[in-house]
This record gives C-alpha cells, sequence and structure tokens, in this order.
C-alpha cells in the first residue's frame, strides 16, 4: 500500500531485499537551483530556437492560457486555497508561490503557502526572511491535525506533487486540483483546472513575470510587497539558471521586465547569506571522497541530518567547478532521528550540454516497482531518493551504521557506473 507519498520505492534486488514499508520520501526539490524533481528531457539548447521570436500562433497560445487562468480565478472568488511547495522549496518555487497569492487575492482568493520540510539552505532562509515572503511550514503530523475542510482547492507551483509529502493527505481530504504551474516534466496523474506546464522554460518564475507582464497583476513600484515579490522572482530565476547563465531569450526578458521593480540591496543581501559551518563540513567530506572518472566526479558523503541536506546540491555545484570536470554526482544517507527517516538523497550538476540530468538520473536509477523513478533532472541539474526500505532505521552499533553506508555507496556507484563508461567515453542516455 502507498501510503499516500506517491513516489519511489526500491528493491535492492542484489540483497534479495524488497522493502516493506513506504519510506517518507519523495525526489524533492532543494536548494538554490533545485535539482530533484521529475522534470523532463530538456535537451540541448540549439542556437536557433534561442533566436525564435514568438511567432503569433504562441502569442495566441499564451493569451488564451491567461484567459483560461483568469477564468479558473473569477470561478473561485472568495475560495481558500492551499499552495503545496516542495519539502525543500527552493527560491523559484517560494518566489512563483508569492506572485500567485499576490495575483489570487485580487480575485478574492486566499492562499496559504504551505511546504512540509525544511528551508535549509542558506539562501532560502535569508530569502524568506529578508523579504517576509508568506510561508507556513507545515510537518506532516501538524497537517494531519489541520482542519483541511476549510480549502476549496490546492495549487501547485514549480512541481506537480511529487515532491511534497502534503499532497497525499491533501488528497485524502478530496481537495481537490486547481491549478499546476510548472517546468519539469509532464506527470500526469493531477487533472487540475488548469495547467500550465512547460518543460522547456527554465524556471517558473519566468512563467510568472510573463503572467505579470500579460496584466495579471500590476506591479508597482510604490509597493513594498510587489517590489520584494519582483527581488524573490528575480532570485528565483538565476537561482534555476545558474546565475544567468543557462538563461534563455525568454528568462533575460523576463529579469528585464522585473528589473523595473526588483531592490537591488535586497537582492544582494539574500545573494550575501553565508554558508553554515555543517554545509562547509559536506562540501569537505564531498571534497575528499570524490571519485574522479571519465570527467565525472562521483562522491558518496555518508550520513548527513536532514536538517542539513540542502548541503548535498551544494557540495555538487562545488565538485562541479574542477577542471576537467563536467559532471558531478554527491549523494548521502539523509536522517531524522525523530522522525525515524532514513533516505538516500542525491544530487547531480553537469556543464555538458549534450547530457540530459533527467535522462541520466532515469537511466542510472531506473524505477521502483510502481513504475515510479528514483528522481529526474532539468536542465543542468538532477536529483534522486531513495528509500532505504528494510535496511531503514538508526542503529546505536556504529559497525553497522558503516556496513549500511558501504552497501549503498557500493550500489549507487555501481548504477553510475554503468553510465559513466570509461571504454567510450561517451554518456549513454536512454
Ligand atoms: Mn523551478
Amino acid at each position: 500500500m502507498n501510503l499516500g507519498y506517491p513516489s519511489v520505492f526500491l528493491t535492492i534486488s542484489t540483497l534479495c531485499l524488497t522493502h516493506l514499508t513506504p519510506v517518507v520520501t519523495e525526489p524533492t526539490r532543494s536548494v538554490t537551483d533545485s535539482d530533484h524533481a521529475l522534470k523532463h528531457s530538456q535537451s540541448s539548447q540549439s542556437p536557433s530556437h534561442l533566436a525564435e521570436q514568438p511567432s503569433s500562433s504562441s502569442r495566441d497560445e499564451s493569451d488564451r492560457t491567461i484567459q483560461d487562468l483568469k477564468q479558473v480565478l473569477d470561478r473561485h472568488r472568495g475560495d481558500r486555497v492551499l499552495v503545496l511547495l516542495q519539502d525543500f522549496p527552493d527560491p523559484d518555487a517560494l518566489s512563483c508561490a508569492w506572485a500567485f497569492q499576490l495575483i489570487a487575492k485580487q480575485y478574492e482568493i486566499r492562499c496559504d503557502l504551505v511546504y512540509a520540510g525544511t528551508l535549509s539552505h542558506q539562501e532560502n532562509i535569508a530569502l524568506v526572511k529578508l523579504t517576509g515572503l508568506p510561508v507556513q511550514r507545515w510537518t506532516p503530523q501538524k497537517a494531519r491535525e489541520r482542519d483541511l475542510s476549510i480549502y476549496q482547492g490546492y495549487v501547485l507551483i514549480d512541481s506537480q506533487g511529487s515532491t511534497t509529502q502534503l499532497l497525499s493527505l491533501v488528497q485524502s481530504a478530496d481537495i481537490p486540483a486547481l491549478i499546476v504551474v510548472d517546468h519539469h516534466a509532464i506527470q500526469d496523474d493531477l487533472k487540475p483546472e488548469f495547467a500550465d506546464i512547460r518543460s522547456h522554460t527554465r524556471a517558473t518564475a519566468t512563467i510568472f513575470t510573463q503572467y505579470i507582464q500579460a496584466g495579471l497583476i500590476k506591479f508597482d513600484t510604490g509597493n513594498r510587497e510587489h517590489v520584494k515579490c519582483a527581488t524573490a522572482l528575480i532570485h528565483g530565476l538565476r537561482s534555476d539558471t545558474n546565475g544567468l547563465m543557462h538563461a534563455q531569450e525568454e528568462d533575460f526578458l523576463a529579469a528585464g521586465f522585473l528589473s523595473r521593480f526588483h531592490d537591488s540591496q535586497l537582492l544582494n543581501a539574500v545573494l550575501q547569506a553565508s554558508r553554515s559551518k555543517q554545509v562547509m563540513d559536506v562540501i569537505e567530506r564531498a571534497l575528499r571522497n570524490r571519485v574522479l572518472e571519465n570527467n565525472f566526479s562521483i562522491s558518496g558523503i555518508g550520513y548527513l541530518r536532514y536538517d542539513y541536506r540542502d548541503a548535498i546540491p551544494q557540495a555538487a555545484d562545488f565538485l562541479v567547478t574542477e577542471e576537467n570536470v563536467h559532471t558531478a554526482v554527491v549523494y548521502g544517507i539523509v536522517y531524522d532521528e525523530d522522525e525515524d527517516l532514513e533516505v538516500v538523497i542525491g544530487s547531480l550538476r553537469t556543464n555538458k550540454i549534450t547530457l540530459d540530468p533527467d535522462e541520466f538520473i532515469k537511466e542510472a536509477f531506473g524505477q521502483d516497482s510502481q513504475g515510479r523513478f528514483f528522481g529526474g533532472g532539468r536542465a543542468m541539474a538532477g536529483g534522486f531518493e531513495i528509500p532505504m526500505g528494510f535496511l531503514t532505521g538508526y542503529n546505536e552499533n556504529s559497525e553497522y551504521t558503516q556496513l549500511k553506508w558501504q552497501v549503498f555507496d557500493a550500489q549507487i556507484k555501481q548504477k553510475l557506473e554503468r553510465l559513466v563508461d570509461p571504454e567510450e567515453g561517451e554518456i549513454r542516455t536512454m
């Protein structure tokens, strides 16, 4: 039985274990440049595509999208809705959820922005604190105690639900899906009233900026909330495009529009957030444990507290900066003693334009017994999350703990080895 975590189960075939209890997991998104999340094949960007002007048909289409969205908002005038964010919300998700809240407010729709995990990346904490971003943490227990019947619908932004533990709760409370706006690979299981899913767009912040430009809300430089939201959107856009390095024309255009409203000092303050000691320690471990092969840097960092799980993608960000490395994969066992949670979490970063992180991760780790992938990616970044099944659980015996890590470490390396093929010098994806 799937206890509502519509995600992933591991069968460790080599150990002949099938796991019995669904573990709390999701391919969660994280960080600044959120990796995880099931995201689609974003193949290399062709120069011709970059040069493309919006055709009149695409303009018609975007007009229609805006009209559809307006109609849905109008139909739900006066409702109260839940905006579900990933368990580890990233700037793209946070800023867009906020923009959505401001848009919805004009239709007297009240939005509660919620996430179940942790804000663990220093920049995300700074973003929320410095902008006063109205987001709330609802742990799954807390969510279970809530009266969800006050909500007439839920909204997913920058995800399609596979990265939030709250989705199953909301679904079991029979709250209908209203709106999904995302840039990850389409997952067909939700049937919202309105969906705008653009798997070739680099950031959801770009989509929301286009909504704002199309007049869904009129931003005003005299309105402090608008200024802060525009600043948050720029940060979201930056972080999903690796500081605009992977931005496409539409992202630059969106950033240009937002620059009329944003507060550069505030943005600077968010970006200046310094790394915690724990993150530095994880980066150090990743550096020490890395194995270099065929331009890949692969590193298992051992155990990591749940609260610091965002250190993994940050370590991957760092490892990929090494000379002659085009792709870095960092993973570890993330645990939470209070919740009795243990899960393998990993991040991939690549500079190689022909390497599709989504395909790479899906190919490397395959699917669970329910046909769900253990992870995926977007352009330049990917992530995975593998439940530990029967082996889950804290054990005081350090030798046992060590042994458990070694098994997972070896298994993951073995899966990756198949793709990091030294003979061909090429990455094989699907
Ligand atoms: Mn995003």
